[in-house]
């Protein structure tokens, strides 16, 4: 049983089980997608089980909701918000406000394991000093999208958007500056990162109706925090 054969096997059978994890010592794998734009690969994965209790006090405190879109779709994502300003839609428009309209407190502050976690990132892209002042949480359940679309309620766009996706997979489109650019299908899995900011920071981007999946600590949902420099 422990011929060099039967070794080479076990360290070969080992390896297989693990190649798919990107490396779990901050070196996480970069790839480019676009001048200005990085997809890192696992850079959330360690810091998951803290960013999820997170999560679940920020969203005790202002829950996920399915806003409307000013031409009045119920949006298929839910949605809440944390930091100085949070993201809304209604009637009237897309906006940031200081405020929940739908508690009329304060937005939750944002916990210090998100707001490390996107400089870190951030910094990674080459946006060294990213303080983001809002940080927007999405929930897709299984069949929920998000059509392409670009960020662009925010005062500045000198600073990034810094986008971690959180439990089962998704297909994350990555187009240009025109809608009508090609664009890019990228499947990111628990503890992806995407950054895009400089020449990249009014590209489109959405994603593909999420497939009914499971992920051990999320069940059949994913969550994506996005976090921008708003005011
Ligand atoms: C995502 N969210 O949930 C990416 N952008 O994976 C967004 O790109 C987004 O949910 C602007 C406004 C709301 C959003
Ligand atoms: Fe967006």
């Amino acid at each position: 049983m422990t011929s060099p054969a039967r070794r080479r096997l076990g360290w070969m059978m080992t390896t297989d089980l693990f190649d798919d994890l990107p490396p779990d010592d901050g070196a996480a794998a970069t790839q480019t997608l676009a001048p200005g734009a990085v997809l890192l690969r696992g850079f959330a994965r360690r810091q998951a089980p803290a960013l999820l209790e997170a999560i679940g006090r920020v969203t005790a405190g202002a829950p996920l909701r399915h806003l409307v879109t000013p031409g009045g779709f119920r949006m298929s994502v839910a949605t809440s918000s944390c930091g100085a300003l949070g993201w809304t839609s209604d009637a009237h428009g897309y906006r940031y406000t200081t405020h929940d309209p739908q508690t009329g407190l304060r937005w939750p502050a944002m916990p210090p394991v998100f707001s490390e976690l996107a400089r870190d990132a951030a910094a990674c892209a080459g946006f060294a000093g990213f303080t983001p002042d809002a940080c927007l949480i999405n929930r897709y359940a299984p069949g929920t999208r998000l059509t392409l679309h670009q960020d662009r309620n925010e005062r500045d766009f000198g600073a990034p958007i810094v986008s971690a996706s959180l439990g089962v997979p998704a297909i994350f489109l990555f187009g240009g500056q025109r809608r009508s650019d090609p664009v890019q299908r990228l499947r990111l899995i628990h503890g992806d990162v995407v950054v895009w900011g400089d020449a990249s920071r009014l590209n489109h981007h959405g994603v593909l109706p999420i497939k009914a999946a499971h992920h051990a600590l999320l069940g059949d949902v994913r969550i994506n925090l996005t976090f921008r420099r708003a005011g």
